[in-house]
């Protein structure tokens, strides 16, 4: 059989509790609860240390406390969360354009079609968890791929942490077949009760029973057990470019810090987001400015865009606005630049009297620049600013190496 769909499903191992041992040494190989120390709260998730102690997500605290007295309590920091998934999430979207994300650490890519391009699902797989593993700083991801969205889901689950799990699509009957009912995707507890009262215990079981019966008996459960036990699945990975962001960030290889030296690579970021926006024919709803210390602390401010725009100078100008939000004393050994709120440039745009001239020239500037790089080479041309910034600054110029 060949592979009519390759999807591709990725989560993050222990995500919350990986996220505070990436950023806190001292909790690393150790037993985490994340989560807030209260009678009444539960724990969001454990760490791998403290899960063979039978805790996990949605557990009462209080019980999850009694069974792991020795697990470090750690509150949740959502904003932290948020931004690594946003790393994530732009790793995905470097493999395809497809991708569909289910939750901060879990998302759908459809790689169907790209195999020349990337390689074998094992190869992509393999890159996937690396280029998480770079971008992150180090978090494992469990990786799945299979057929379907269903099997490739439960694959990705199957061997965590540090999962990889290739099913072809011949396989996947075959690979559900002995695994519990539980592990049929939307069957709640009640379903898996009903499954049980009808003596069906395994997914082999709903396999092969009478569809009929089991719609008879069950309805549209019935109907659906049947499908996902034969690996149908035929849902589509769903993308959403709304929430899909573009970014552009630069390790630097010194330290800078004062706005006169973060400046000009902020102009860069902003204009190779501008330019992947047009080509993508997209307008960005809102920009963000990203800065990490020589201390590896992650630091963000955004503002949102009236109207979206997608031109490099709006973009420059509001990322430089922004800066005098942060401390520049620091020293920054990153600088980036986020698009985000992204929506097709057709759309239509409020309140755009104010303004709206120098809009129309700056979009026009900017399309000139973006054919003349296309004729004759990334390097070909300039903007006068980014010139001079290069040539008081020293920055490499010529090189766009990210696109
Ligand atoms: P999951 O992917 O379900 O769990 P996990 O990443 O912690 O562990 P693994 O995937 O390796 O089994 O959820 C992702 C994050 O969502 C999790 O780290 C914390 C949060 N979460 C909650 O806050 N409450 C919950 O009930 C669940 C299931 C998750
Ligand atoms: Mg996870």
């Amino acid at each position: 059989m060949a592979w009519l769909r390759t999807i591709l499903h990725a989560d993050m191992d222990a995500f919350y509790a990986s996220v505070e041992q990436l950023d806190n040494p001292q909790l690393r190989g150790k037993p985490l609860l994340i989560g807030v120390d209260h009678p009444r709260s539960v724990v969001s998730t454990a760490s791998y240390e403290a899960r063979p102690y039978g805790v996990g997500s949605a557990m009462p605290m209080v019980e999850a406390k009694r069974r792991c007295p020795q697990a470090i309590i750690v509150p949740p920091r959502m904003q932290r969360y948020a931004e690594v998934s946003e790393q994530i999430m732009t790793v995905f979207g470097n493999f395809s354009p497809h991708i569909e994300p289910l939750s901060l650490d879990e998302a759908f890519v459809d790689l169907t079609g790209s195999e020349r391009l990337l390689g074998a699902p094992e190869v992509v797989a393999r890159n996937v968890k690396a280029a998480v593993k770079l971008a992150t700083g180090g978090l494992n991801v469990s990786v799945g791929v299979s057929g379907c969205k269903y099997v490739a889901k439960v694959a990705s689950d199957f061997r965590k942490p540090d999962g990889l799990l290739i099913v072809p699509p011949e396989e996947m009957v075959a690979f559900l077949a002995p695994l519990p009912i539980s592990r049929l995707w939307g069957v709640g507890k009640r379903g898996e009760e009903q499954l049980r009262n009808l003596d069906l215990r395994t997914i082999a079981d709903v396999a092969a029973a009478d569809p009929f019966w089991l719609k008879q008996r069950l309805g549209s459960l019935g109907v659906h057990v049947y499908a996902l036990a034969h690996a149908d699945d035929p849902r589509p990975v769903v993308s959403d470019r709304e929430a899909h962001s573009i970014s552009s960030e630069e390790t630097l290889d010194v330290d800078v810090s004062g706005r006169a030296a973060i400046a000009p690579y902020l102009l860069r970021a902003a204009d190779r987001v501008a330019r992947r926006l047009r080509r993508a024919g997209l307008r960005a709803g809102g920009v963000r400015v990203k800065l990490k210390t020589d201390k590896f602390q992650s630091l963000t401010r955004q503002v949102v865009l009236r109207p979206p725009a997608t031109s490099s100078a709006v973009l420059y100008d509001e990322a430089c606005k922004l800066l005098g939000h942060f401390d520049l004393y620091q020293r920054f050994r990153l600088i980036g630049v986020t698009a985000y709120d992204l929506r097709p440039e057709s759309a239509p745009i409020q309140g755009l009297l104010f303004g709206e001239t120098e809009r129309k020239k700056n979009d026009k500037l900017d399309r000139a620049l973006d054919s003349l790089r296309e004729r004759f080479g990334k390097g070909a041309v300039q903007r006068g600013s980014d010139m001079g910034a290069a040539e008081r600054f020293g920055l490499p110029t010529g090189k766009m190496p990210e696109d």
